[in-house]
This record gives C-alpha cells, structure tokens and sequence, in this order.
C-alpha cells in the first residue's frame, strides 16, 4: 500500500508536557523502515504546524480551545488530502486531541467506521470534563457532542455515526461522562470484557460491529497498553492489554483488513524508559500493516 505519515506535535490537549515529543519518538523507533520493509512505499509528510502552550491563549472548560481548533482544522485538511490519493494515514500524535482533525479529515472518503483503543472514554464535553483537558473530550466532538465550534470541524452532527463506533481497552471512565457514552449509541468494550472473554473474543466482536463499513479508522492511544510496559505515556492506568493481547488486536484487524487510517497518539518520551513505548507503538503498527510471526499463506 501506499502510506503517508503525518506528525502532530500537540500538547495542548492535556497537561504533561512532552508528548509534542511523540512523532519524534516514534519516527526514531524507526516507524518508516518497519513498514517499508513490510512491502509498503511510505512517504513521511513531515509534521503541521502546532503553537507552544507558552503563546497560547487559556481557556478554562476546554483548555487551549482556539489553538487546538485551527490545529484540527489544519489536519482535517491534510488528512482529506492524504486519503483523497487512496493513500492509506498514518497520524502520529500528540495527544489524544489531534484525532478531532485526523478522523474529520479521514471522513471525507465516505462514511467512517471508528476503533478507539484506549484507556479512557474520551468522551467529555466542556460542560462533563472535571479537568477541562481537550484530549478527553475527542470522541464525544466526532460523534456530533460538545464545544460547537470543535464538532463542526466534522460538519453538521459530527463526523462519525456513534452507532459506527466502538471503544475497546476502557478502565477510567468519569462520572458524568458515563452517563453521556451510555446514551449515545457507541459500542463499549471494557477490560473486564477482555478479561472475562478473552482478547480474541471480543477483537472478533469488534470486528462484526464494523463489517457494514467500507472505511475504519483506527484510534490507538498507546496508554490502552498496561503501563508496566509502556510507561511512557501522559496518564497511566493500571490493568491495560498486555503486550500479546495488544498484537493479537493488531493481527486480527490485519487479517479482517478493515483498517483503512491510524493514529498513534500520547506516546510522551520524557515519561518513558529509553524509548520503549514508541517502539511498542511502531511494533503494534507493523502488525497491523502485515507483519506475522510467520507468513502462513491464505
Ligand atoms: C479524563 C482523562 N477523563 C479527562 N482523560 C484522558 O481529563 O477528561 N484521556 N486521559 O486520554
Ligand atoms: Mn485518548
Ligand atoms: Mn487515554
Ligand atoms: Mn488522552
């Protein structure tokens, strides 16, 4: 396939600093080479432009909120562009808030299926979010909910139909967003599910909740993965996917073929151990693109 990769500097979304670092840390973790040598022709983009909190102006129930926005908009365009050659995208974050632009702009293809493997919901708006932090608040923008100059980077209603998205990896959950995911129609697979079934279970199920779709976007928050072995990432949760589990995901989205953009965001490197988040990050993506322990023909 064809892949392109586009960095996004962003730590605006949250408040650790360091994970602007990200598309760095895993460009060195050598993210293009991996997937070259999967058989695909990678182009690196470079990165979009993102300000320093230092110039930029606050605000308090969505922090950054103006920046953050033109940000968003910047790669909604670059993303647009990207899938309008039939390329396939690979967004490197940044935080979790960079993904408002990269599925808006994946969207434009057609109708968008979405896959948010993470710890968190991501699912407040200004009026649920206790920290008033952008990057808890991405999939609830997609799905049509929260600040609406933020959801109509997607348009009216928002980018993505709820009923085509699915949450897997969840553990941290606030309380009032809660309320608000249990009433919007996305699909929500716990650690507890993954646990109680098994990863391969669930994965499966995941898979037949977006078999209708023609396009999926994979939104992969490295902070999904247990933090006893990727450490490096801006809020940790204890109880994630295990190192196995994480490949297994990846193989079975491989072997589906369903996958069509990813993103790989929050991997934050001064919060790391000599870079072994964003080389789990790059291992994870080269499954997903092809790599098997051994090539079994099909
Ligand atoms: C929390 C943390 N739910 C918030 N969210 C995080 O601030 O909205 N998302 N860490 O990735
Ligand atoms: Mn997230
Ligand atoms: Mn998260
Ligand atoms: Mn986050």
């Amino acid at each position: 396939r064809d892949v392109e990769i586009l960095g996004v500097p962003m730590d605006l979304g949250q408040d650790r600093r360091g994970v602007d670092m990200g598309p760095s840390a895993i460009r060195y973790a050598r993210l293009r080479g991996a997937l070259r040598e999967l058989g695909h022709r990678v182009t690196d983009l470079g990165n979009v432009e993102v300000p320093i909190p230092e110039v930029v102006e606050e605000d308090e129930r969505a922090r950054h909120l103006s920046a953050i926005l033109e940000v968003c908009e910047r790669v909604a365009k670059r993303a647009a562009e990207t899938v309008s050659r039939g390329a396939f995208p690979v967004f490197l974050g940044g935080d979790h808030s960079i993904s408002i632009g990269t599925v808006s702009g994946a969207a434009e293809a057609g109708r968008t299926g979405v896959l948010w493997v993470d710890a968190h919901a991501d699912f407040n708006t200004p009026e649920t979010s206790p920290s008033g932090n952008i990057h808890g608040m991405p999939l609830a923008v997609l799905t049509g909910r929260g600040h609406p100059e933020l959801v109509s980077i997607g348009g009216e209603g928002g980018s993505v139909r709820p009923e085509d998205v699915v949450l897997l990896g969840v553990r941290s959950i606030d309380r009032e967003e809660r309320d608000l995911l249990l009433g919007s129609g996305v699909r929500v697979y716990t650690m507890k599910e993954i646990d109680a079934y098994g990863a391969a279970r669930v994965v499966r199920q995941a898979i037949s909740d977006l078999a209708h779709l023609e396009r999926v976007h994979l939104s992969f928050d490295l902070d999904v993965i247990d933090p006893e072995i990727a450490p490096g990432v801006g809020t940790p949760v204890r109880g994630g996917l295990t190192y196995r589990e994480a490949h297994l995901l990846m193989e079975l989205l491989n072997e589906a073929g369903i996958v069509t953009s990813l993103d790989i965001v929050e991997v934050n490197p001064i919060l790391d151990v000599r870079n072994g988040t964003a080389a789990l990050a790059v291992e994870f993506a080269a499954s997903l693109m092809g790599r098997h322990i051994i090539s079994v023909p099909r």
